[in-house]
């Protein structure tokens, strides 16, 4: 067991673009131990094998349709574009809708990609609009293209409707590696629409989306930034930090998530032969930002903070980040712009 403080060469960031509504680091967090944990270079190969499944090649971009342009929205600061894009894969074509909404001005902006929970028009005025700050990101010089998770991938343990997994043929890939394949497909359509540019492009998600940026960004080097928020077990909380949820509940509750084998490590978790640190080394030297609510115990906020403080003598200076802010399991105002001061900083 190491203090942290020692451990440390070069502390993270910890957000403070807006002091008034961040929380410095919680007092006893600084007397936080790191756990006995694996060393070594972060392999891809072994997280595929061992948790989220690998990745099919293919699966590519054959149609982009704009099927509305709104002009003007958002106090005239943005344009709202919705597109149905056509991605074949080797069984059929998987049909996403997409929405953008990109600053009303002429130089290209760069792009955050991040899926919702409940549908492209909640995040506008509906149940999970309070997580989609449109004006704030508009205003903070960034497009945002988001698309209905389990238009991906459904979120189900014996899915009925046809995801992206049942178009590959015999591909043991877990639905949280659907969802980051997902976000690499909305990076390829936003690639080709005008007014915005890939350079500099963020991958971000919330909870089990958080997860799916994480594997995103770790697989996908097009990501300049990715940014996880509440993303707790398998996503940036350490495995081997006691606390919220492990991976017997998940792979519990959640067994469509993963490769079947990650059972396995329910209550062994120091039999794994990584952690989730490495993780985020695995996308080094590109950024990362991890955020945390103070109260979200299950997603282990501690857990997350000293997987960033393992992680940073991968990172240059500046190159990983972190943020806690007050309360609990949510993805809300605060957290969106910490990532995005962080992303431009
Ligand atoms: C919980 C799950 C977490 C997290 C969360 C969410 O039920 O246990 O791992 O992913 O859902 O996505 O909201």
């Amino acid at each position: 067991m190491q203090n942290v403080r020692k451990y440390l060469r070069r502390p993270p960031i910890i957000g403070a673009a807006m002091p008034n509504q961040v929380t410095s680091l919680p007092e006893a967090w600084q007397r936080a131990t790191l756990p006995d944990l694996p060393t070594g270079p972060s392999d891809i190969d072994t997280f595929s094998r061992t948790i989220y499944g690998r990745t099919p090649d293919g699966g590519h971009l054959t149609d982009v349709v704009l099927l509305s342009e709104e002009k003007g929205v958002l106090d005239g600061a943005a344009d709202r574009l919705r597109h149905r894009a056509t991605i074949a894969c080797p069984l059929g074509n998987l049909e996403l809708d997409t929405l953008i909404h990109r600053p009303a001005t002429a130089s290209p902006a760069p792009v955050v990609v991040a899926l919702n929970f409940t549908g492209n028009d909640d995040s506008i005025d509906g149940d999970e609009a309070q997580r989609w700050p449109y004006a704030k990101i508009i205003d903070a010089g960034y497009a945002v293209l988001t698309v209905d998770y389990q238009q991906i991938e459904p979120d189900d343990p014996a899915p009925t409707a046809t995801g992206v997994r049942a178009l590959f043929p015999e591909e043991t890939w877990g639905a949280v590696a659907a969802w980051a394949w997902g976000l690499s497909r909305c990076l390829d359509i936003a690639t080709g629409i005008p007014g915005l540019t890939p350079v500099g492009a963020i991958a971000l998600g919330h909870s089990r989306l958080g997860k799916a940026a994480l594997w995103a960004g770790a697989q996908d080097d097009r990501f300049a930034v990715t940014v996880s928020n509440g993303s707790g077990c398998v996503g940036a909380s350490l495995f081997r930090h006691p606390g919220g949820e492990d991976i017997a509940a998940i792979t519990k509750a959640f067994p469509h998530w993963f490769v079947p084998s990650f059972s396995a490590y329910a209550g062994a978790e120091s039999r794994l032969p990584v952690d989730q640190h490495q993780l985020l080394t695995s996308i080094a030297p590109r950024r990362v930002f991890v955020c945390s609510g103070e109260d979200d115990d299950w997603a282990d906020p501690v857990g997350e903070y000293l997987a960033v403080v393992a992680a940073g003598p991968a990172f240059e200076d500046g190159g990983i980040g972190y943020h806690v802010r007050p309360g609990g399991h949510a993805l809300t105002e605060v957290d969106w712009m910490q990532a995005l001061a962080f992303a431009r900083a």
